[in-house]
């Protein structure tokens, strides 16, 4: 008898939780046609390619609205890293890039890369990905302005953090923070970086690739146009290579070809916005005497880098006060 009862309890048991999975299916389906699924019917909602991708954050960069300033100029497929050998650079970017150098011959290019890459990884790691977590990121420029601004505890909030050229943070932790994630350079602006820290490489030129793949390991190249780092210490598994077609992508459709190419402290700023979800800027601009200098240094001529003739400081700051307006990052002045 006892066996029975227990035979008919399981017997019933198993019928009743046979069509609970699919109804907890279906329940969480609704849930998610509901909370998730983007609004179709908005007209000025243009999303951009990656409609299935869910990050961890309030709102995810993809599903952000655009403006039409910002999609005209905006291209989501815009690879900003060269991340292997084979990655096609169009001829049109390669002759630009060249152009800047005063070179007319890209035969070496191939070479080059393929020695590059032997000596650090391939791979875009920024990828976009489902339900990857959420990429809040500061842009910490080296302006002047930094200076007694205490932001220090507000970017060092932030996941990523860029940095650029010869920044410092020992001695002005209360101001500019005290981590980086990622260092922005060129090869006479380059810095020993601490283990952890990913080195961007900004190739203004060709012999800038032919440097990094010397300085993390033969050490052949110690002079460009000035003297440069032999060796530089850095995580040769974290090193990545901005795009120069990126460099293109934003003189042409960012900067509008105001001074000669953009600056190292723009490339990360649109860096950032092709893969970050919330961005903060800060560090960029003059300070409240309308000076621009370094915030490590006392500049004896102020307004000296206003207008140097290769980048226009006045216009990119007026673009990311732009963006900022258009809620795509955060601009701390
Ligand atoms: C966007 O970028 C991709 C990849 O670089 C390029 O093939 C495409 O032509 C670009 N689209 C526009 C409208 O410029
Ligand atoms: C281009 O450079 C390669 C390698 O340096 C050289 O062999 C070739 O002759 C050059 N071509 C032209 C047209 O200058
Ligand atoms: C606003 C703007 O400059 N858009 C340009 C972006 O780049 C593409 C390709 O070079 C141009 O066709 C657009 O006019």
């Amino acid at each position: 008898m006892k066996h029975c009862v227990c035979c008919h309890f399981r017997l019933s048991y198993h019928k009743r939780t046979v069509w609970i999975p699919p109804l907890l299916c279906v329940l969480a389906f609704v849930i998610y046609l509901i909370y998730f699924c983007p609004d179709y019917s908005n007209p000025v909602d243009i999303r951009e390619e990656f409609d299935s991708s869910v990050c961890m954050c309030g709102l995810c960069k993809p599903n952000k609205l655009k403006t039409p300033w910002f999609a005209k100029r905006f291209n989501a497929s815009a690879q900003p890293l060269l991340s292997s050998k084979d990655q096609v650079i169009p001829s049109h970017v390669l002759k630009w890039w060249l152009s800047l150098q005063g070179i007319n011959n890209a035969s070496d290019i191939p070479g080059i890369l393929d020695q590059m890459f032997k000596v650090i990884p391939t791979g875009n790691k920024y990828e976009e990905v489902y339900n990857r977590p959420c990429r809040t990121c500061a842009v910490v420029g080296n302006s002047g302005n930094l200076k007694g601004s205490h932001y220090g505890k507000k970017i060092d909030s932030h996941k990523l953090i860029f940095r650029m050229n010869r920044a410092l943070t020992s001695g002005f932790e209360e101001d500019v923070g005290s981590r980086t994630t990622h260092h922005f350079m060129y090869p006479e602006s380059a810095m020993h970086l601490p283990h952890g820290v990913h080195l961007v490489l900004v190739p203004f030129k060709l012999q800038d690739l032919r440097w990094l793949t010397s300085a993390l390991s033969t050490g052949e190249i110690k002079f460009t146009y000035t003297r440069v780092k032999q060796y530089i210490q850095a995580d040769k598994d974290k090193v990545l290579i901005f795009n120069p077609a990126f460099f293109k992508y934003i003189h042409d459709n960012w900067t509008n070809h105001h001074g000669r190419y953009p600056s190292t402290g723009m490339l990360a700023v649109f860096f950032a916005l092709h893969i970050c979800d919330e961005i903060s800027v800060f560090g960029f601009g003059a300070d409240k005497n309308g000076n621009w200098h370094h915030y490590w240094e006392k500049n004896k001529f102020p307004g000296a880098f206003r207008w140097t003739g290769v980048h226009n400081a006045d216009f990119e700051s007026e673009l990311i006060a732009m963006l900022a307006k258009e809620g795509r990052l955060k601009f701390y002045k």
